[in-house]
């Protein structure tokens, strides 16, 4: 065991030895390290130069398309630059160390998939997966075009019925996809240890997976450079960054 993570918790140590089903529920700080920006962070959050009413809702996208599919290729040119960091490659290692792993992620990049990790359940969606706001046909979309800063572009048209393309997102106001949210639900329900990691936990319903686990018995740790205040005393804050606490669990 590491010596720095004695100091945090023997008890979390010991109920992932012995647990055989551990859930991984991320939120944007996993992808941090991979320069990708958050989206509450205060100074560097996508959200402290962003209104998300104005790009991260259907009646956003209606009112100025343009607007809005320009900040999402413009993010899409971003993640297919990034690369996955010691967080998710300590996850991949973990799923490796431990019976079962169930990773769960808010996250709309692939940097979990990129690192090696199987199966993720995307609660809200990908930022390549468009598909067409009218059919909702599946969109196969070409590389962004070279943009050095967010701007205006329009949406490409479905082929079939000429509706505007969007991205495969989860917005403000939408349901999240339901056979994800079951199987959330579920590995929440059932699992032994439930890690939290870098996720400012405001968002409902993903925010409830939490305190579903604790509510089934589980351990649950927040890996998060802000302290998470923990009600439970089943619930641990691990303060730090994903890239050097997540290492630290690790079998040596
Ligand atoms: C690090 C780090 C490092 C930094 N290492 N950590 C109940 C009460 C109140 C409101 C609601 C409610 N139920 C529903 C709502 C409304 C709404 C909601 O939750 N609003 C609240 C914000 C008030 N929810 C919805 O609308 C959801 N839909 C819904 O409920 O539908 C109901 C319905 C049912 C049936 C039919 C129709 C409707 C949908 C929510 C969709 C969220 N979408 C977004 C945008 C996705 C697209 C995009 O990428 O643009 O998802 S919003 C945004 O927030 C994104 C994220 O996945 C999500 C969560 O953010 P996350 O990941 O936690 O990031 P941050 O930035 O908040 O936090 C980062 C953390 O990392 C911080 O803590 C840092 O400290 C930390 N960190 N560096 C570790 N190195």
């Amino acid at each position: 065991m590491h010596r720095e993570l004695v100091q945090i918790s023997s008890e979390l140590i010991k109920a992932l030895d012995n647990a055989k089903h551990v859930v991984v529920f991320t939120g944007a700080g996993v992808s941090a390290e991979s320069g990708v920006s958050t989206f509450r962070d205060a100074l560097s959050g996508l959200w402290a130069r962003f209104d998300p009413m104005q790009l991260a809702t259907p009646e956003a996208f209606l009112a100025d398309p343009e607007l809005v599919w320009g900040w999402y290729e413009w993010r899409r040119q971003l993640l297919l630059k990034a690369q996955p960091n010691s967080a998710h490659q300590a996850i991949v290692k973990l799923a490796e160390q431990v019976p079962k792993l169930t990773v769960i992620t808010q996250n709309v990049d692939d940097l979990h998939e990129r690192a090696g990790s199987g199966e993720v359940l995307h609660l809200h969606g990908s930022i390549f997966k468009p598909r067409c706001f009218n059919c909702a046909k599946p969109y196969t979309l070409a590389e962004p075009p070279a943009m050095t800063h967010e701007q205006a572009l329009p949406p490409p048209l479905c082929p079939d019925c000429q509706g505007m393309i969007r991205p495969g997102v989860v917005w403000f106001g939408e349901a999240l996809p339901q056979a994800e949210m079951e199987a959330a639900f579920t590995a929440a329900e059932n699992c032994d240890v439930l890690l939290s990691i870098g996720t400012s936990g405001v968002v409902q319903p993903a925010a409830q997976i939490p305190q579903l686990a604790l509510r089934s018995g589980a351990w649950v740790a927040h890996i998060n450079p802000e302290p998470v205040d923990c009600q439970h005393p089943r619930e641990l804050s691990l303060v730090g960054a994903a890239g050097h606490i997540l290492p630290l669990l690790l079998t040596d």
